[in-house]
């Protein structure tokens, strides 16, 4: 029997989270997928349509990704994913926190904008226009944040992988990795396309996506 079992669909963002922390501590998972347009296995288990979703071993279903991580590190503690010191653990709370409701916002605002087909600013209204230039401007910004973050250290918390990696890596990665011919989700389009970066414009963070990519995952 898996160590987890857990909901999930194609080229999900939050479903590799779990993968790579599950992979990070040896632990297998009996993934279970589910039809990206048909959700009722999701919503009859869980009360919402939004995937990962945990099964745990006592029958508790928990959702959304980074409850789901904690559990996973509360469960098997060993390697651990958060410093151990309690000043460190709450700096990588606030960064994941910061990540998962400030950082998600531009690219998916301008997703919703730009749409799932073409990206066609042609149709944008001035506002909505100017939106757009905004959001890319600050999902610019902060891919220089990250850049810095990595100077002198290996990884987004310091010299070990951890979780601000574990949190951030299926998003960023996208600006380097194209999405897959069969990923139409315009969220990973916006990452790659105006959130694109390389050795030259963001050496160190590229090479961290490199160094990431190499982690197991579940
Ligand atoms: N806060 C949740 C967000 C979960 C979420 O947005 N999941 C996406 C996949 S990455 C999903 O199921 N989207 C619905 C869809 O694609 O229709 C988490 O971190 O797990």
């Amino acid at each position: 029997m898996a160590d987890l079992r857990v909901l999930r669909i194609p080229d999900s963002t939050n479903v590799e989270r779990i993968a790579l922390a599950a992979g990070h501590k040896g632990l297998t998972v009996d993934w279970v997928d589910v039809d990206p347009d048909d959700r009722r296995q999701v919503r009859e288990l869980s009360g919402q349509d939004l995937v990962p979703v945990l099964i745990a071993e006592d029958g508790e279903v928990i959702t959304d990704s980074p409850r789901i991580l904690a559990r996973i590190e509360a469960q098997w503690p060993t390697p651990p994913l958060w410093p151990a010191d309690p000043g460190d653990a709450a700096l990588a709370d606030v960064f994941c926190h910061r990540f998962n409701e400030v950082w998600k916002g531009p690219p998916n605002r301008i997703a919703a904008l730009l749409g799932p087909v073409e990206f066609d600013r042609g149709r944008l209204g001035d506002s909505e226009a100017r939106a757009v230039v905004d959001d890319t401007g600050r999902l610019r910004t902060w891919l220089d944040r990250f850049e810095e973050r990595l100077e002198g250290q290996d990884f987004l918390g310091g010299d070990a992988f951890g979780i601000c990696d574990v949190t951030a890596y299926p998003f960023l990665r996208y600006g380097v990795q194209a999405p897959t011919p069969e990923d139409t989700d315009p969220f990973h389009r916006v990452l790659h396309e105006l959130g694109g970066f390389d050795t030259e414009s963001h050496p160190r963070l590229t090479a961290w996506v490199t160094r990431v990519a190499e982690r197991p995952q579940a």
